[in-house]
């Protein structure tokens, strides 16, 4: 039978972001030698990369940290209820300090390819410099968001002056005083960078494809008070977020939104707009996301709201979506955002009217003028979800290639494993349950840690999801979309990039039933000895 001896690690992990950083430490507390291969320089993944003017969460900081630590969770303290990339990437930094995770970690290491080695049971990973390591088990910790896109425009290269993506923004500060400013793109991303660079810069000119709803964050700092009924709370805190919809303190409204009067609707939207995070949208009544007439009610009332904060009407209509409803994409959240257009030093371009043309030596060329640009900032997003897999060559039993497999759109069973690709596991690739990160990412490495566990009792060296299995699971995730608006709009939620080829057909690559079905379905999985797997 194969020789772990001869291989150089039980677990390769990619990436050392959230998934990556708590999948090590718990496969060193089993007392499991393990790798995690980063490209980065240090860890923290979407936080490490994301350096952006205004990243910020859009979940409570509270319900977003780790809470496997106690300890941890007591030496923490959140500043500010959605806190800003630098203070996340901190805390990164003092969790990997904490547990001692750097000395088992290799940076500026990026995976290439990841074979599976039938003879061995074992994946063979290559880096970019070509080193290779050999392991039993691989798990994935790529990220659902971490493969940046740039828009295909012409002459993307010709352009002189300063240019990033926001997910690859440079750690020396960038100087916007003064400067003239595009910005491309005006999803979660666009929106938080816009609003915090406006009145920093010379002139910022908004490049606009398609219109998102947002709501307000009503970010604040955490008073005293407010910090030690968290640090009492956490129990509850972390308890709720195992009961809701998505992870989130927010849940459903038990209610349809045509069971209340109209008085009371409204005054229920009025309340939510007014309330801190995610509640106008994942704590809203319960058939906005799935009715049409219930969702043109609150989308209608945001729509009031862009109207009455927008002091010119043309500009107001063009930030407001005409072709999707309210929520049936992420939801963006944001500080006067709305407000940056009543500036003088700031100006929308609709895209729809006037296209980009290509980008000059000086700037951006519509269909309409040219703009001249000291800097450009690509807002432009992610090959979302399955962008970070393609990138490595992944091939599993008898050389299948996991591209080819997914050809037509993801195929996992439980969203954790593919059948073909033994001993392979996935944190937070398609087809699991996302919602509140943090909270799904301590789920999927705790079934994961327990099914490597079991095989290292059990001397299992072959571990692998049936053919069946993840036919009915595909299946199962496909039947969960069906009739859920956000699955009829286009967004990286549903697949679709235009910046990048074969990806302009809508797909489901995102379980959009409850977390706590989606745990039940795997906790039994677990309970019974993993009999849904094939084990040697
Ligand atoms: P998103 O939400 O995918 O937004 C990307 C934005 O960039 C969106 O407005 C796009 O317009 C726009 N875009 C992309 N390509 C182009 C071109 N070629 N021309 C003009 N505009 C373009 O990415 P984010 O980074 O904002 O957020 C991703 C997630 O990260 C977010 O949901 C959070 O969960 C964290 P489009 O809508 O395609 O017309």
């Amino acid at each position: 039978s194969p020789e772990t001896a001869a291989l150089d690690y039980d677990v390769i992990i990619i990436g050392a972001g959230l998934s990556g950083m708590y999948q090590l430490h718990r496969l060193r507390e089993i007392g499991l030698k393990a790798r995690i291969f980063e490209t980065g320089t240090d860890v923290g993944g979407t936080w490490y990369w994301n350096r952006y003017p205004g990243a910020r969460f859009d979940s409570e900081s509270y319900s977003y940290g780790y809470s496997f630590s106690k300890e941890l969770l007591q030496e923490w303290e959140w500043s500010e209820h959605f806190a800003g990339q630098p203070e996340t990437l901190r805390y990164c930094n003092y969790v990997a300090d904490k547990f001692d995770l750097r000395r088992d970690i290799q940076f500026e290491s990026r995976v290439t390819a990841a074979i599976y080695q039938g003879d061995t049971r074992s994946w063979e990973i290559t880096l970019a410099s070509g080193a290779r390591s050999t392991c039993r088990f691989l798990v994935t910790a790529v990220g659902p968001l971490s493969t940046p896109t740039l828009p295909r425009i012409e002459g993307r290269d010709d352009f002189e002056g300063q240019s990033f993506h926001t997910a690859r923004w440079p750690k020396e500060k960038v100087h916007f005083a003064g400067k003239r400013v595009a910005v491309i793109g005006t999803g979660a991303t666009g929106i938080q960078t816009i609003q915090t660079i406006a009145c920093e810069v010379g002139h910022l000119t908004v490049f606009q494809r398609t219109a998102n709803w947002a709501a307000p964050l009503h970010n604040g700092k955490i008073d005293a008070e407010t910090q030690r009924r968290i640090k009492a709370g956490y129990g509850e805190i972390f308890a709720r977020c195992k009961e809701t919809f998505a992870c989130f303190v927010h849940t459903p409204d038990p209610r349809g939104a045509f069971e209340v009067s109209d008085a009371e609707r409204e005054a229920f939207y009025e309340k939510l707009y007014g309330e801190r995070g995610f509640g106008i949208w994942q704590g809203n009544f319960k058939d906005i996301l799935i009715d049409r007439k219930a969702n043109a009610t609150i989308s209608d009332f945001v729509a009031r709201k862009i109207r009455e904060r927008v002091k010119d009407p043309d500009v107001a209509e063009k930030l407001i979506p005409k072709n999707h409803g309210f929520g049936t994409r992420r939801l963006p959240l944001e500080t006067f955002y709305y407000e940056v257009y009543n500036r003088d030093n700031v100006e929308l371009v609709d895209l729809v009217a006037t296209p980009i043309e290509r980008i000059t030596r000086d700037g951006i060329r519509t269909s309409e003028k040219d703009y001249a640009f000291d800097i450009i900032i690509y807002a432009t997003g992610f090959d979302a979800i399955t962008g970070s897999f393609d990138k490595i060559d992944v091939r599993g039993a008898n050389g299948a290639r996991l591209r080819d497999k997914w050809q037509h759109g993801p195929e996992t069973y439980l969203g954790l494993m593919v059948d073909g690709f033994p001993n392979m596991m996935m944190l937070m690739g398609p087809h699991t349950a996302l919602g509140n990160i943090p909270r799904s990412i301590e789920y999927s490495v705790d079934w994961v840690t327990g099914l490597i566990r079991f095989a290292i009792d059990n001397e299992l060296t072959f571990l692998d999801a049936t053919p069946e299995g993840t036919a009915g699971w595909t299946d199962h995730v496909k039947a969960l979309g069906v009739g859920l608006l956000s699955n009829e709009v286009d967004s990286w939620m549903t697949g679709i990039n235009r910046n990048v080829e074969g990806k302009q057909t809508r797909i489901v690559a995102r379980y959009s039933g409850s977390a706590p079905a989606y745990r039940e379905r795997c906790d039994a999985v677990a309970a019974r000895g993993y009999d849904e797997l094939r084990m040697e």
